[in-house]
């Protein structure tokens, strides 16, 4: 049975750096007010946001979100109960009609994850667990979902080149097996193509639109800099966690891949998206990230991990695997 609400941060995160990189540039992507209401789960949301711009298109993203997902299974079972461990959704098997998956029409009240939104009222969700989930970031709400097979259709050039591309064809069971099988011993090359703009973690983010796509709401604050919202607060969609799990899953199984993979580590600190650089740097400008940088945790997540320690997902500190 899901939760709904899960406790408080006490104390309340702190929104100051932690000392990684350049301490004065932590500066949130869209700095939204913290919600002295909110829950735990929003504050993962909260983290994520204020951390967009370090974690997405830099050499951080696979590890920081490997620590992340941990960091939300470690606190599910410290403070929530929970007896299980981070799981992944394999939309791979969904992707020949992800819009009908099982995950996705579930209407069970206790375990579904509910279907797409309800139109009628800017799509949320209205059925299972999550019917009606209330949420605080970047500002109260209702959970929304909406299916858009082809996701990139009304995004804008540059940054996305190809409005016919459909979900489908960046999911594929073939196409994800050839990213493990593939970039022998080149984690940069690994990510480059694992992360691109129109590949499948952004694919699977916007072709359920809502919360996960970070879509905002027309017409409320926060929903004019980007053409379709901040893909900061994603994390308030608890399918965000299912993707993200099977992310780190692709990432587990080509280090395991091969040898060279193991501790294939490399990319930038920057985040570069301007049209004019990114495709330059598409994981990041210099200066270049190594093992031994912090992962960025703004007082939240567990603070003094690097890079390393987050590369054996069977070391003492993360101390899980996949079967
Ligand atoms: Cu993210």
């Amino acid at each position: 049975m899901l939760t709904k609400r899960l406790y408080r941060a006490r104390p309340p995160i702190t929104l100051h750096t932690s000392g990684t990189i350049d301490p004065g540039s932590y500066i949130p992507l869209q700095d939204i007010p913290y919600n002295a209401s909110s829950s735990l789960f929003d504050d993962f949301t909260l983290v994520h946001n204020i951390l967009n711009d370090y974690i997405h298109q830099t050499g951080f993203f696979f590890p920081w979100h490997r620590l992340f997902v941990w960091h939300f299974e470690q606190t599910l079972i410290h403070q929530c109960h929970y007896t299980g461990s981070a799981p992944y959704w394999n939309w791979t098997l969904d992707s020949d009609d992800l819009g009908h998956s099982y995950l996705l029409t579930n209407s069970d009240p206790n375990i579904g994850f509910g279907n797409f939104g309800d139109e009628a009222h800017q799509q949320e969700v209205i059925d299972g667990a999550l019917a009606n989930f209330s949420l605080s970031y970047p500002y109260p709400h209702l959970l929304r979902r909406e299916y858009f097979p082809y996701p990139w259709k009304n995004l804008t050039p540059p940054w996305f080149t190809d409005p016919t591309l459909k979900v489908k064809d960046v999911i594929s069971i073939d196409g994800i097996s050839e990213t493990i099988n593939g970039f022998r011993g080149d984690f940069r090359e690994f990510q480059t193509h694992f992360e691109r703009m129109q590949g499948p973690h952004m694919g699977v983010h916007l072709a359920l639109g809502g919360d996960i796509g970070g879509f905002c709401i027309w017409g409320k604050p926060f929903c004019d800099s980007l053409s379709y919202g901040n893909p900061g607060t994603s994390p308030s969609e608890p399918l965000f966690w299912l993707h993200h799990g099977f992310i780190d899953k692709i990432w587990h199984d080509w280090q395991n891949m091969r040898a060279e993979n193991k501790f294939a580590f490399g990319g930038g600190s920057k985040r570069e998206i301007a049209p004019e650089v990114w495709p330059k740097y598409p994981i990041g400008a210099p200066p270049d990230l190594t093992p031994d940088f912090p992962l960025p945790s703004v007082g939240f997540l567990p603070s003094g991990l690097t890079v390393k320690d987050v590369l054996d997902t069977t070391n003492d500190i993360l101390c899980y695997t996949y079967e």
